[in-house]
């Protein structure tokens, strides 16, 4: 045995010896990586993170294995607390909603100022811009390193009852919301009932009608077949866009070789781009396929005007102006530029 004893201390010693020569990935890695999503496929928010996880495997040879995990199961359905997961390494990434990591990081709510971005433009120039690098840096001094934009897309309004038309027309609809305490503020701006709670209960809250209404992108609206829990009334109003970010949890990112880290990186932002496509097909002037389909199902889809918008934007300016100086003056006004500037 004492024989056998050293045998195996010098097997030991030279595996040691040898240890540093041998790619860490090969003895670190996770069998599996977790991707916490509130939406699965066949929302395009699901299918650009199957997309970033099929591209990684890929390119990986098979090394990398990311698997995605939606409906916010990571945390229990609790999608606001995906942020606070993500830094404690509870989820190892996630393709997440500016929204719903609001609660955790203040900034984020620069997309939900209301009526800050009138078009896919200015989205695109905040976020490819100086505001969007600012807001990487704050997430990553958070523990989270952000990849790349994605994208859920502007969120319309829809209810049960009525046509929106003008702030007038919310009065005392009861709107299903979720985030920040910034949309309650918004919805009761205009004259609405807002009330929050996660994705998962808003459905089943639509279709017994204990919530008149919602707010949404299209592909949500369509995919999650909101016509069939009563939502008739469509408005499309622009008022907030919902960029996502596809991101690793800090822990996790520093396990990673520099090769993969730079390979995670350069899928994440082709992914973004493909999530981008797909959130926004089918709903522009060019393209209006998806909002006819939508009035084809007996939806009555209601565009808002610039003028008519004014008095969306008058009745949630004091709003706008209040979470200016939440979210940092010269964040949001470097976003404003980039608007300006489009
Ligand atoms: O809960 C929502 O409304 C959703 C799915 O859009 C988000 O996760 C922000």
């Amino acid at each position: 045995t004492k024989r056998l004893l050293a045998a195996l201390a010098a097997g030991v010693a030279i595996a040691l010896a040898a240890a540093p020569t041998l790619p860490a990935a090969a003895q670190t890695y996770k069998a599996e990586y977790k991707i916490s999503t509130v939406l699965g496929a066949p929302f395009p928010w699901g299918v650009s993170a199957q997309r970033w996880a099929d591209l990684v495997k890929e390119r990986s040879n098979g090394r990398i294995v990311m698997k995605v995990y939606p409906g916010a199961q990571l945390v229990g359905g609790d999608q606001t607390k995906e942020f606070t997961a993500m830094r404690q390494g509870v989820i190892d990434m996630a393709v997440g909603s500016t929204i719903n990591w609001s609660p955790q990081v203040a900034e984020l709510n620069l997309f939900a100022l209301p009526f800050l971005m009138p078009d896919h433009k200015a989205l695109d120039a905040i976020t490819g811009g100086e505001a969007g690098k600012k807001l990487f840096d704050i997430v990553a001094a958070k523990d989270v390193i952000p990849l790349a934009w994605g994208e859920n897309g502007f969120r319309e309004v829809s209810n049960s009852k009525r046509d929106v038309k003008t702030p007038a027309d919310l009065k005392g609809l009861k709107i299903r919301v979720v985030g920040s305490p910034l949309f309650n503020e918004t919805f009761t701006a205009l004259g609405a009932n807002p009330t929050q709670m996660s994705w998962a209960d808003a459905q089943p809250a639509l279709s017994t009608g204990a919530v008149d209404g919602q707010e949404n992108p299209i592909t949500v609206y369509v995919a999650a077949k909101l016509n069939t829990v009563g939502q008739k009334h469509l408005t499309l109003w622009g008022y907030v866009a919902d960029p996502l970010i596809f991101a690793v949890s800090k822990p996790v990112w520093d396990t990673f070789s520099a090769e993969d880290q730079k390979l995670l990186r350069e899928t994440a932002a082709e992914a973004g781009q493909y999530g981008k496509e797909l959130a926004r097909k089918g709903i522009t002037e060019e393209d209006p396929s998806t909002l006819k389909a939508i009035e084809a199902l007996g939806v009555t889809v209601t565009r808002l005007t610039p003028e008519d918008q004014k008095a969306f934007q008058a009745a949630t300016k004091p709003v706008y102006d209040k979470w200016k100086a939440r979210i940092g003056v010269p964040l949001v006004e470097a976003a404003e530029k980039a608007v300006g500037e489009r």
